[in-house]
């Protein structure tokens, strides 16, 4: 029935995608060397997906010493810390086209930027809820 009135919804609105829970929490990497939307609020359990969308390579890179206690650190090139996503910045970039997908399963503030645009001011956050 709920999946009916969405359908017919999404209709209305000349497409399908209005429903999707996905597109409430994708976050483009966008042109300009920043984050649109600088700061995305979801629930747990939230996949949040990055998408490419800037001619220039960008990193997803979670600042270590924000990632709430008991939440696994994230980086694209799946690093295990912030120090190893530096030292490896080719490893951790993101063409245009590309995505990058993280669960959250712990709420709380992850800070997170882009390695080679962290002094242009490219960083921003997810905020988990309970
Ligand atoms: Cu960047």
């Amino acid at each position: 029935m709920r999946r009916g009135v969405c359908l017919a919804l999404g209709l209305f609105a000349f497409g399908l995608t209005g429903c999707s829970a996905s597109e409430d929490s994708e976050v483009s990497l966008a042109s300009g060397h920043r984050f649109e939307p600088e700061t995305i609020t979801v629930e747990v359990g939230t996949t949040v997906t990055w998408v490419s969308e800037s001619d220039d390579a960008h990193t997803v890179t979670a600042y270590e010493e924000s990632i709430p206690d008991a939440a696994s650190y994230f980086s694209s090139g799946g690093f295990a810390s912030e120090e190893e996503a530096r030292d490896d910045l080719p490893g951790a970039l993101l063409k245009s086209g590309d995505t990058y997908e993280v669960t959250f399963k712990r709420p709380g503030t992850y800070a997170y930027f882009c390695i080679p645009h962290e002094s242009d001011g490219m960083k921003a956050t997810v905020i988990v809820q309970e």
